[in-house]
């Protein structure tokens, strides 16, 4: 069966985590990624928290499925022109490097525009043009600068980072779009162009409700969804929400039978308008589908704490998976405070291939998360990340390189 990108060459230039998750999602749609590491050493992650000496990390192997790996120092001249054999022969070069180290090796954007007048060439920088631009940017100063910290937390403590790699990952999402687009525009234009994904951007675009509450705040001075109505205090910029539910439709995480041993017995619990009604009957609180004080969405507002303590009452009797059986006959959306482990055990993941089981030489059998994203035109099968420079002579020999001149080249150190 075909893929998505098929015939699309990839110059994958990119290291850690942001650039790879991009690079591997176009691989898993069919596109050929050739992932250019650093002789000797590779992708500093194939030595990142491993938990198998000298064999790659699960951190390098579950960013990297489906690549070719090639060595080459690009700061030796012969290898600077193996890399110019590449940005000729590919349609995008994918580069997370530090501001201005693609230039410093000498592949300016003109540079690679007379190299190859076609070629897209895609880069993640911590911060767009401005202050910060030439800063070294890593996740969780993304997720600081970006906006999510400062909103996400509760109100009595500090600002807090997600677990989510929205920086990271978040941004390698903004590129790959960003890549597929110049594609398709190279087909009408049939010239290439420059795309940046800034880590700041794609965070702040991922907190884009928290910006709308900035300028409801400063217009109204109190939200009314948020745990600080009716009795906290609003300051100037938008509070920590802790779990309060980011729409119009109150939620809060409450907690379940065997909370007291199971960090996790959690679950996530909305008062969702249209079933209001269910819920009173559910907890036993009949009553309350009828009071003025609850019986609307407005009324109930200021009673939130109180209604969700009543709740919780009730969630207290079920585990998460009884509860969640219960209201989901009911329809009030709710959901399981899941753990990794209950995720990585979970057998419809399996099915759908969003958790995959990889071989791999050294390490043996492995956990990754596929494809998040399902075509049904161009399905995604995983393979397993490449071994450092394990297709360098696989590459040369298809740049048009002889078995000698590689030879040469390894001597040289270029390879
Ligand atoms: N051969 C020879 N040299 C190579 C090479 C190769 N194949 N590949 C890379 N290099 C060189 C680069 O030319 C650069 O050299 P100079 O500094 O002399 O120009 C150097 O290796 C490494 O570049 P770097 O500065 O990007 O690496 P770092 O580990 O110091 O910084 C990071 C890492 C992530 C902070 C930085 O790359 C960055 O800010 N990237 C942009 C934002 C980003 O993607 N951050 C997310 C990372 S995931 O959390």
């Amino acid at each position: 069966m075909s893929k998505a990108l098929d015939g699309v060459r990839i110059l994958d230039f990119t290291h850690v985590q942001s650039g790879p998750t991009c690079t591997q999602l176009l691989a898993w749609f069919g596109a050929d990624v050739i992932k250019v590491e650093r002789a000797g050493a590779g992708d500093i992650t194939r030595e990142q928290l491993r938990d198998i000496p000298d064999v790659d990390s699960l951190y390098f192997t579950m960013l990297n499925h489906n690549k070719r790996s090639v060595t080459i120092d690009t700061k030796n001249p012969e290898g600077k022109l193996v890399l110019e054999a590449l940005i000729q022969k590919c349609d995008v070069l994918v580069e997370n490097f530090a501001p201005g180290a693609l230039d410093r090796m000498g592949f300016t954007w003109e540079r690679i525009q007379e190299l190859n007048p076609r070629m897209i060439v895609a880069s993640v920088k911590g911060f767009g043009p401005g202050p910060y631009e030439d800063c070294k940017v890593y996740e969780n100063v993304a997720q600081c600068a970006g906006g999510a910290a400062s909103t996400t937390g509760f109100d009595d403590g500090p600002p807090v980072v997600s677990g989510a790699q929205i920086g990271d990952s978040g941004t390698g999402l903004h590129l790959a779009l960003g890549i597929v687009t110049a594609l398709y525009q190279r087909t009408l234009t049939g010239r290439g162009q420059k795309v940046l994904a800034a880590m700041q951007d794609g965070v702040l675009n991922l907190c884009r409700v928290k910006l709308r509450d900035q300028q409801r705040l400063e217009r109204t001075g109190t939200m009314k969804e948020y745990p600080q109505y009716p009795n906290g205090t609003f300051g100037e910029a938008v509070p920590r929400a802790g779990n309060a539910s980011g729409g119009g439709q109150p939620g809060w995480i409450l907690k379940c039978k065997g909370w007291e041993t199971d960090p996790n017995a959690y679950i996530y619990f909305i008062t969702q308008a249209p079933v209001w009604a269910k819920i009173c009957n559910v907890i036993g609180k009949e009553e309350w589908a009828t009071d003025p004080n609850y019986a609307t969405p407005a009324a109930r507002l200021p009673h939130l704490k109180d209604i969700f303590a009543e709740i919780e009452r009730w969630t207290m009797t079920k585990t998460k998976f009884e509860a969640m059986q219960i209201l989901n006959k009911y329809d009030i959306p709710c959901g399981p405070i899941l753990s990794m482990k209950e995720i990585a055990e979970e057998p419809s993941l399996r099915k759908t291939g969003t958790i995959v089981e990889v071989d791999h030489p050294t390490r043996g059998k492995y956990l990754t998360v596929g494809n998040p994203i399902k075509l049904s035109d161009s399905p995604t099968e995983v393979t397993r990340s490449p071994l450092l420079g394990e297709h360098t002579e696989e590459v040369m020999t298809e740049l048009g390189y002889s078995p000698e001149q590689i030879s040469a080249l390894r001597t040289a150190g270029a390879i």
